[in-house]
Formats: C-alpha cells, structure tokens, sequence
C-alpha cells in the first residue's frame, strides 16, 4: 500500500455545497442549545495534510549532522523513563532490573496482518542504519545522539495498514516488578504515545535499537524506542511493547496530563513557549560541557528539521496544534 492511499480522503467523504450549507445550518441550530455547544469536538481532529511531501533523498540531509557530540556517558546518565524515577539519574541505576530479552511486540489494529512478533522477527532482513540526530526535550536541554535503527515505515508496511490507518499509538511495558517508578501516578501508566500516519511513515522516523555503535542500555529505552528527531523527546517513546494503527488521534500521556502545556504535535517551535518557560533556547549538553551549565543556543523550528518535515506541516497553524 502506498501512502498516498493511505491519506487520500474517500470521495464519499466529500461535502458539496448544498450538503456543506444545510449542516451549517443544522449546526446553528444545534450550538444554540446549552448542553450541545461544539466546543471541544470541533478542536480534536487537525486537518491532515493531502499527500505526502518528501523525497527519500530530501529526508537524507537530515539524517546526519556535524555537530558536537554528547558524550556516552552523558546520554545514559541523564535521563527521562518516569517508570525508572523522576530524577535524570535515577533511570541509570534503577532500570538495569528491566529485562530486555525475550522481547515481544503486538502491532495491530488498522491493517491486514495484525500479529505478536519476537523483536527479532520484527525487525528480520531490516539492516539498522546510523542516524545522528538531535533530540531536544520540552524542558529545554539537548542532545546529539548517533542512533543505530531502522525506519519506522519499513517496519509499518509489512502489517499492511489500510486507509482507516490516520494514526499509529505506541506503548511501553508497563511491570510493576521491574519498574519502580509505576508505584507513582505521575503517569497514568502505561506510557503511551501516538503520531499521525505521515509522521510516522517519513524517512526521518526511527525505530532504534542501539546507540553510539552499541546496544541500547535499558535507561535509553531497551530493546526498542521511538525517535522522532523534530518533536519534543517525550514522543520519543522507550521500550514498545504495542504499536496501534487507529482511526482517531491516539491517548498520549504527557498530552492527557495536562493538554494545555503538552499538545498532540509537540513539534519543536522556539516561537511557541510552554506556558511556564521559553522554548527559545536550550542548554546544548555535547563535548565536555557540564551537563548543568551547557551552553545554551536558539532553539530552532522542527529542531532544525524545517526542510525536512515543513511540508507535513503546510498550512498548519502551530500556535494553536501545538
Ligand atoms: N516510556 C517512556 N518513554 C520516554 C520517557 C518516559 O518517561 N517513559 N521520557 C521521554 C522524554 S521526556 C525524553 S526527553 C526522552 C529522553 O530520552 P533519553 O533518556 O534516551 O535521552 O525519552 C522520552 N521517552
Ligand atoms: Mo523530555
């Protein structure tokens, strides 16, 4: 199946002007009653793009970068996995307890070969490939990682989803036996994130399994985890366990927490603040710099994947999907 397919709206769908006029109506009449007003669910569904905008070869500038490295010992050290703890170096210690083999993952939901595979079979015949990709977390730190793993597309194609695939939901374990931090409802567990079709079918979407040439350690989110350089690193899922293809925008944690400092896109925006501090700069930890007094630098739109991801984007207002 082809994306395009996947994105095209069914000529069923289309409202003619008559049809598009008498629903304005019946919607006038229906908003004036108190108990039926349109707020909320007119907000849910953001328009989805026509069709898909980058070339193989477009998404390829943005699969490496020049920039100074984080040292190892700083991207596993300093961490974000609630289920491990809320302080940065708790996950280092704490989730050397999470067992990481055998490993299984559950995809389905919207497609036409739903199953439980083996990381192994999941991922059988895909060669990981080396991405060096920034991440930028919503709390205003950076890193620049070089990633070991495979495009989220190629791994997505081979379940077949069908065109009532306009998103695709991710989960991480959730043990309570391994995972100290779920004693706590910072989260209501399991942890769980989504992305709209395109984003997780563009070349720039990662599935990782390793990190600086090795394995990823279970802090960074083992055996398996999401990596969508130009979104806030909480979309940046660890650990997948269940990936959903589904018709309707999925539940996503840091957004069902509080909507109105974590949107569904969390697409990096240094013009967009979070409302409790600025997204326009952040701490660049790379290099010898300390990791609590990294210098800091602007904070570009999309993490600096404009050219990249722009046009997924196009006629989009990012203030308001944020
Ligand atoms: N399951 C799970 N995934 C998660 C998180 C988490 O707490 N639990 N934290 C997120 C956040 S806020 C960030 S910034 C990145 C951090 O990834 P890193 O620790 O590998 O740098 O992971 C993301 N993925
Ligand atoms: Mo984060």
């Amino acid at each position: 199946m082809n994306l395009r397919d996947v994105l095209r709206i069914p000529a069923s769908e289309i409202t003619d002007e008559q049809v598009y006029l008498h629903r304005r109506r019946l919607l006038a009449g229906l908003s004036a009653l108190p108990v039926l007003g349109m707020t909320g669910c007119a907000e849910a569904e953001p328009p989805a793009p026509p069709a898909p905008v980058v070339s193989e070869a477009e998404a390829a500038s943005g699969f490496k970068t020049d920039e100074v490295q984080t040292r190892y010992e700083d991207a596993t050290t300093y961490n974000n996995f609630y289920e491990f703890g809320t302080a940065k170096d708790d996950p280092s210690s704490a989730a050397r307890t999470l067992r990481t083999a055998p490993w299984s993952v559950a995809v389905g939901g919207e497609c036409a070969r739903p199953g439980t595979l083996s990381l192994d079979d999941l991922l059988k015949g895909l060669e990981p490939e080396e991405r060096i990709y920034r991440l930028r977390c919503v709390e205003g730190w950076s890193m620049v990682i070089p990633w070991l793993g495979v495009p989220l597309a190629d791994v997505l194609k081979r379940f077949e989803p069908n065109s009532d695939a306009r998103y695709v939901a991710f989960t991480t374990l959730a043990d309570r036996e391994q995972m100290p931090g779920l004693r706590y409802r910072s989260i209501d567990w399991p942890y769980r994130e989504g992305l709209r079709i395109d984003e997780a079918m563009h070349p720039l979407t990662l599935l990782a399994t390793g990190i600086y040439g090795r394995p990823l350690p279970q802090q960074n989110g083992a055996p398996l985890r999401l990596v969508v350089p130009w979104k806030y690193g909480f979309k940046s899922i660890k650990s997948i366990v269940a990936i959903t293809f589904v018709k309707h925008r999925p539940h996503c944690s840091w957004n069902a927490l509080q909507p109105s400092e974590y949107g569904f896109f969390s697409n990096v925006n240094p013009d967009v603040d979070h409302p409790r501090w600025s997204q326009g700069s952040e701490r660049r930890i790379a290099g010898s710099g300390s990791k609590l007094f990294a210098e800091r630098i602007p904070t570009r739109l999309f993490n600096g994947y404009a050219d990249q991801v722009g046009a997924m984007y196009a006629g989009l207002n990012l203030r308001r999907w944020f």
